[in-house]
């Protein structure tokens, strides 16, 4: 059994999806950003930085693990899934985790909450989360040209991980179209349909999903 210390949010919708794809037991902790629950001493103590996702493994003595992109790794070497088992093949996997942690996620965070979230419109912020979003989106496409998932044949945590930000650019007022980046949007349409996917997406059950806005807001206050 694991247990998930979550809010309905693309990094934390990284796990529920990988869980769900992976069939593994798991119980879930909904942390809410509107009752700064993630900065509660408890909390603290599993995760020092303050963020969803965490886990906690009770099979492994209780091993607990902080950021999505090393969670995503460590439950895919525990079940040997969701992640080649070629060294090279590996390895380009590890590159596109990274290039989603560091890239795409961030950015387009901040773009969601410099156009949408936030009321005070700074445009340079604007303009410079619009341009690198726009650009990662264009290396993402190209990765994706003739290929059926982000390193080729197979698919993996490195998909797991880019989905739930792509998926921002479908559900928020952004000023990009997933359909300029036809082989992205060929791909999101193509996991959206995996019954891991649409389920993974509505952890933790919430009544404020409708007001998804809300929630991210709350984590910015
Ligand atoms: N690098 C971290 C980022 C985690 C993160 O930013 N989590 C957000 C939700 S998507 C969060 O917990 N926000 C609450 C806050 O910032 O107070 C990861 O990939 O796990």
């Amino acid at each position: 059994m694991i247990t998930l210390y979550t809010d309905c949010t693309p990094n934390g919708f990284k796990i529920s999806i990988a869980l769900e794809e992976l069939g593994l037991d798991y119980q879930v902790v909904e942390i809410d950003f509107s009752k700064k629950e993630q900065f509660s001493q408890q909390f603290i103590s599993l995760n020092p930085n303050a963020k969803i996702p965490v886990i906690v493994d009770h099979n492994n003595d209780d091993y607990c693990v902080f950021e999505s992109g090393a969670i995503l790794q460590y439950l895919a070497e525990k079940t040997a899934q969701l992640i080649p088992k070629n060294d090279k093949k590996r390895l380009d996997m590890m590159q596109w985790l990274f290039w989603q942690t560091s890239g795409i996620g961030p950015y387009v965070g901040q773009l969601l909450t410099f156009a949408v979230a936030l009321e005070e419109q700074i445009p340079t912020a604007i303009d410079r989360y619009l341009r690198e979003s726009r650009r990662l989106l264009s290396v993402l496409n190209g990765q994706l040209e003739n290929k059926d998932y982000i390193i080729g044949d197979e698919h993996t945590i490195a998909d797991i991980a880019a989905f739930p930000w792509i998926r921002i650019l479908d559900l928020y007022p952004l000023p990009i179209e997933l359909s300029d980046y036809p082989h992205v949007e060929k791909w999101y349409k193509k996991l959206s349909a995996r019954p891991a996917y649409s389920k993974g997406i509505t952890i933790p059950p919430t009544a404020e999903r409708q007001e998804r806005l809300k929630i991210f807001r709350s984590a910015l206050i």
